[in-house]
């Protein structure tokens, strides 16, 4: 008891000397209350900033279900252009499109493929497309080495007698949230 009152005493002579105690106390609580709105402006810039920007929209895509289609052929549709994003870790992190040729005697077709992309994040990943031929349920790797981020118009051999579908995906582990924008480009048509 005695120190409390001790203690008091001596904060009512600090207030006192201070002349401005109760001018302090008004301040800590604006300050209080500047904190309060300094929170609120920070859950904002998680809103608007970085991590949400780079995680990629599910557009519910499948193998199933891609997200484009295209018979291509000489005289309509020539060729695929398909953009869109993929991210990881968050995200929609692969994408498909489907296209189809038309038959021809010679069941094996070159066609060309490219995929350019804009990495926002871990810029040692990036996107790699992986075909596949579709032979009613059966999806088989089509022969040849995946096609990768800016290589430019990799040659590929695909069957003109089967549906051909283009799996896009990221490739790497990112050590940031990472987004990858990219355009792949299906040409089998000079
Ligand atoms: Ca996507
Ligand atoms: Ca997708």
């Amino acid at each position: 008891m005695n120190t409390k009152q001790l203690s008091n005493i001596f904060l009512g002579l600090l207030c006192t000397l201070a002349l401005a105690c109760g001018s302090e106390g008004g301040a800590v609580g604006a300050g209080g209350v500047g904190g309060g709105a300094g929170g609120a402006g920070g859950e904002g810039g998680v809103g608007g900033e970085p991590i949400e920007e780079l995680i990629a929209e599910f557009d519910n895509d499948s193998a199933d279900d891609p997200a484009q289609d295209e018979f291509l052929s000489i005289t309509g549709t020539r060729e695929l252009v398909h953009t869109e994003a993929i991210s990881a870790e968050l995200g929609d992190n692969e994408d498909f499109v489907k296209f189809d040729l038309p038959n021809a005697s010679n069941p094996n077709q070159n066609i060309k493929v490219a995929i350019d992309c804009a990495v926002f994040g871990d810029e040692e990943v990036f996107a790699r497309v992986e075909l596949l031929n579709v032979d009613g349920n059966e999806t088989k790797a089509a022969p040849g080495s995946p096609i990768d981020c800016n290589e430019g118009e990799v040659d590929v051999t695909i069957r003109n007698d089967q549906e051909q579908l283009a799996r896009i995906f990221v490739q790497g582990v990112p050590e940031v949230q990472t987004l990858v924008e990219y355009t792949i480009v299906v040409k089998p048509f000079r």
